[in-house]
């Protein structure tokens, strides 16, 4: 399998729920190792960025009013398939939806707060890292 780089941030309901150790040793516990790892409050501008490709969606501002709303955590993730690794993690978009003992069944609330963003292919993982983090940020650990 290839090894991988996923981007995930833990959003704020989740870090206000003080969920983060249970979400990140979850990521562990499947194989995928923290190598990099950050708590920062987003700027509207840098919301809006990183939410770009859904600024014509009717749920964009409230989106980045939310992700706005508290700190989070943004980590890269590696490992063996790591992106969709951490898919089948999060689980379902909509918890309602997700599958029973996903991050998303366990610490969402709703489908605005969902607890956790997850890259869902290689381009936009790559994208996704390096919009938060350089090459000197990144310690893998082989
Ligand atoms: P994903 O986070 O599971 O990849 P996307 O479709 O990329 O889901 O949507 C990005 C984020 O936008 C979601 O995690 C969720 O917070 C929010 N979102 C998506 N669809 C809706 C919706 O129908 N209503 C409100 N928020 C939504």
């Amino acid at each position: 399998m290839a090894q991988e780089r996923t981007l995930s941030i833990i959003k704020p309901d989740a870090v206000a729920k003080n969920a983060v150790g249970d979400i990140i040793s979850r990521f562990e516990k499947a194989g995928l190792q923290v190598v990099a790892c950050k708590m920062v409050n987003l700027s509207k501008d840098k919301a809006e960025g990183f939410y770009a490709e859904h600024s014509e969606r009717p749920f964009f501002n409230d989106l980045v009013s939310f992700m706005t709303s508290g700190p989070v955590v943004v980590q890269v993730l590696e490992g063996d398939n790591a992106i969709a690794k951490n898919r089948e993690l999060m689980g379902a978009t909509d918890p309602k939806k997700a599958e029973a003992g996903t991050i998303r069944a366990d610490f969402a609330t709703s489908i605005d707060a969902n607890a956790v963003h997850g890259s869902d292919a290689p381009e936009s993982a790559q994208r996704e890292v390096a919009y938060f983090f350089s090459d000197e940020e990144i310690c893998p650990r082989g």
